[in-house]
């Protein structure tokens, strides 16, 4: 069974609290209910991390490469756009990593059309709801 990692970013603890027109609403809590029990008994176990915090996340990226893991999907959100670090710590891990955004980001404000991240991903899903985050996982 692969084990696979789905890492949420800033401020998505608010998911389905605010903004549900562009983040839908469905509560952080909500999603990953539904995605470990879509893949419960099939390939995958997946574990869940969301923080607010940059070195937190690079903390948590850099113990799965450490301990060994199937694959990443993570949305990084705001610091999908500014954080090169978290570029280096996706790189460095040789973990193949699936790059999530709620929102189609190249359909917004022109500072979120640049991700720092997705050059270490191997692809990138953006504005297909929720609904990428399975994607990313199969
Ligand atoms: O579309 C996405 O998934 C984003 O990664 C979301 C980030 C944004 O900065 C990226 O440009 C695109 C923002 C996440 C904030 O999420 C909230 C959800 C509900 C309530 C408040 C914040």
């Amino acid at each position: 069974m692969k084990t696979i990692a789905v890492i949420n970013g800033p401020n998505l603890n608010r998911l389905g609290k605010r903004e549900p027109e562009v983040y839908g609403d469905e509560t952080l809590a909500d999603l990953e209910n539904r995605l470990a029990k879509t893949f419960a008994e099939k390939e995958a176990k997946l574990l869940f991390f969301q923080s607010n915090s940059e070195g937190a996340l690079i903390d948590k990226i850099s113990e799965l490469a450490e301990n060994g893991c199937d694959g990443i999907v993570i949305n990084p959100a705001a610091f999908t756009h500014t954080i090169i670090a978290l570029f280096d710590a996706i790189a460095g891990s040789d973990i193949p990593t699936v790059e999530v955004h709620i929102s189609n980001i190249y359909k917004r404000e022109k500072f979120r059309h640049r991700s720092m991240t997705a050059p270490a991903c191997n692809g990138i899903i953006s504005g297909l709801g929720l609904h990428g985050y399975e994607a990313a996982v199969r």
